[in-house]
């Protein structure tokens, strides 16, 4: 299997360019389907220790159905699979640039949940147009162990986030074990409690906010990916969840600049235009650097050559 590896922002992506699953070549949600019905053990084998980490986010690269669309990319982690993925969108742009497959501008990329653009305007930087982006529900009061009531926004960003400004502890880097375990307590809540997005869609990635820390940004954030580890970077869905609550709140206006800091300090630049029915289309600028580009073994005699899944994927 061949892969490259690169990091937007600080968080990892691997691009599976050769050696995936036949897929078929159906829409990409219908291929994540079967990806995940037959054959999650190339999930948990590509990305999960000893070959990859908790934070690796895996992005396989397929034909797209729609031929204005330079790739088709399917998401997932170390618990399952992501609807889109903003930090891996660039990371993918920037490594398929660095392999010579596309030049700089503008570029389609096709996912489960739609056609999102790219914008390449140097080898390492990319703005993405994401999927559009809404908030469902608004200053929901949740009852979490050990929290007391904890008030947040429900809200789609490619992605179901739950977004609070209560928080555990402040958002700083030594703080994310504590971070860590009360936006898992939230999300067990929200479950227990019957909240979930559309459709009964699970949320599966909370998001903390409060003050940026550093001059020039507008909210620093922290966030908590399905299977426990949390974002390096800003996370693309997560700042495009809290445009569409900033732009519900009239705290943002269309093409207003938001910079967006992660809890390790690094910086996604985002801003919206309206989208239908209240909807907002996110733009997400941030960084991407290649560091790695290989061919993974997978060894029949090897007890784990299907990877080690999370100890918190498995709880
Ligand atoms: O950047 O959208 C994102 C993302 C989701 C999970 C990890 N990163």
């Amino acid at each position: 299997m061949h892969v490259i590896d690169s990091h937007t922002e600080g968080e990892p992506t691997r691009l599976i360019l050769a050696g995936g699953p036949d897929l078929g070549s159906g829409p990409l949600a219908a291929r994540r389907k079967i990806f995940a019905r037959n054959h999650d053990w190339f999930r948990t084998a590509s990305i999960c220790e000893p070959r990859g980490s908790d934070a690796t986010v895996g992005a396989l690269l397929c034909d797209p159905t729609d031929a204005t669309c330079a790739a088709g990319l399917i998401f997932f982690n170390n618990a399952g699979y992501l609807g889109m993925c903003g930090h891996a969108s660039i990371g993918a742009a920037v490594s398929l640039h660095h392999l010579g497959r596309i030049g700089l501008g503008l570029h389609r990329f096709e996912t489960p949940v739609g056609i999102v653009s790219v914008m390449l305007t140097d080898p390492h930087t990319a703005t993405i147009e994401n999927v559009a982006s809404y908030r469902l529900h608004e200053g929901i009061s949740l009852a979490v162990p050990g929290q007391g009531l904890v008030s947040g926004d429900v809200a789609w960003g490619g992605n179901w986030f739950f977004l609070s400004a209560d928080l555990p502890c402040a958002l700083e880097s030594r703080n994310i074990p504590s971070l860590s375990s009360a936006a898992s307590a939230i999300k067990e809540a929200l479950g227990a409690q019957g909240i979930t997005g559309r459709e009964g869609a699970a949320i599966d990635h909370v998001e903390f906010f409060g003050p940026a820390h550093s001059a020039g940004a507008h909210g620093r954030n922290f966030v908590l990916c399905p299977g426990g580890a949390y974002d390096r970077s800003p996370c693309g869905t997560g700042t495009s969840a809290k445009l569409a609550c900033l732009a519900a709140t009239g705290d943002l206006l269309p093409g207003e600049v938001w910079v967006q800091e992660s809890i390790i300090g690094s910086r996604f630049n985002a801003q919206y235009k309206r989208g239908e029915n209240g909807q907002v289309i996110p733009s997400i600028t941030g960084r991407a650097f290649v560091c790695g580009e290989s061919t993974l073994h997978f060894d029949p005699d090897d007890p784990f050559a299907d990877g080690i899944p999370s100890a918190l994927a498995l709880s």
